[in-house]
């Protein structure tokens, strides 16, 4: 059961309900920001990044333990795979390296093959170093259209 209702819940996480381009596909830039600019500035904050993740924990962590371990992740692995699934080319490259720095790999600090509530939220601050490509604090849309280029 959640194996096929939980990818449908990241999506409408990550997701939302962005203004569609003109092709019908969102732009990596225009799906990231939907979702994490929770204040819809423009500017996505490491405060919006913690909140978001928060809930994104929340929503993968079945037994709620407050640990992510491999069953769960693997849920979460294929949830973040759907959001990159349809994208080509270098919009594709833009989704993997925004989706990427959710891995277990780059969450999973101390090694021990799951993922800590503390250690999801930390994951944040990397991740937003990561995608902010001007390198002044927050993640906008010209930050992630660099990402592909
Ligand atoms: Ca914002
Ligand atoms: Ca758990
Ligand atoms: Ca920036």
């Amino acid at each position: 059961m959640f194996t096929r209702l939980i990818p449908l819940l990241l999506l409408s996480l990550t997701v939302g309900s962005p203004a569609l381009a003109a092709d019908g596909m969102p732009t990596p830039a225009e799906r990231f920001l939907s979702v994490w600019d929770l204040d819809d500035n423009g500017e996505v904050t490491i405060s919006e990044l913690k909140t978001m993740r928060a809930r994104v924990f929340r929503a993968f962590d079945q037994n709620a333990d407050q640990v992510l371990d491999r069953h769960e992740y693997a849920d979460f692995d294929d949830a973040r795979a759907a959001d990159v699934a349809g994208y080509k080319g270098e919009e594709r490259l833009a989704m993997k390296k925004i989706t990427g720095g959710m891995s277990l790999g780059r969450s999973d600090k101390n090694g021990d093959g799951t993922v800590s509530h503390k250690e999801f939220i930390d994951g944040a601050a990397g991740w937003l170093s990561s995608l902010d490509g001007n390198d002044d604090g927050v993640v906008t849309r010209d930050d992630i259209e660099q990402l592909s280029r």
